[in-house]
């Protein structure tokens, strides 16, 4: 294993209902060194960029909708394993299925409003972390 950084989302139906707090707590409970962070509120042109992988599936339209609906909060994690560990700790993207103990599980709303987004693979995080962070930010 070595050290990875990967791009955490918390996305707009947690902070709406005010639980940044206890995503931090948890994402630093869970030994994730947090490098970069910020609260910014996608434009729709950011969000069909940074959702371009789902362009084609029938929730896009929905799912660009709800990200651009309030603010979010971005953050480069920076941990071992981090990429893989951070899915873990965010749980299924269906809360339903979610292992207990998850973010995905003890927060989210539904499927769509699923509280917060991890890079799925290094690939992913090597797009995801620029998308939103400069090398001026670190
Ligand atoms: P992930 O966030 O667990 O990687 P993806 O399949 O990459 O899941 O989907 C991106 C986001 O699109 C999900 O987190 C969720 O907000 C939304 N989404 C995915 N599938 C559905 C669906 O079937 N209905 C509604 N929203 C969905
Ligand atoms: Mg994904």
């Amino acid at each position: 294993m070595s050290i990875e950084r990967t791009l955490g989302l918390i996305k707009p139906d947690g902070l709406e209902r005010g639980k940044q707090g206890q995503l931090l707590d948890r994402i630093l409970q869970n030994g994730f060194k947090i490098l970069a962070m910020k609260q910014l509120k996608l434009t729709r042109a950011q969000a069909e960029a940074f959702y371009a992988e789902h362009s084609a599936r029938p929730f896009f339209d929905s799912l660009c909708s709800y990200m651009t609906s309030g603010p979010i909060i971005a953050m480069t994690l920076e941990k071992e394993n981090a990429i893989a560990d951070w899915r873990t700790l965010m749980g299924a993207t269906n809360p339903a299925k979610a292992d207990p103990g998850t973010i995905r599980k003890d927060f989210a709303v539904d499927m769509e409003k699923n509280t917060v987004h991890g890079s799925d693979s290094p690939a992913s995080a090597a797009r995801e972390v620029p998308f939103f962070f400069s090398q001026l930010e670190y």
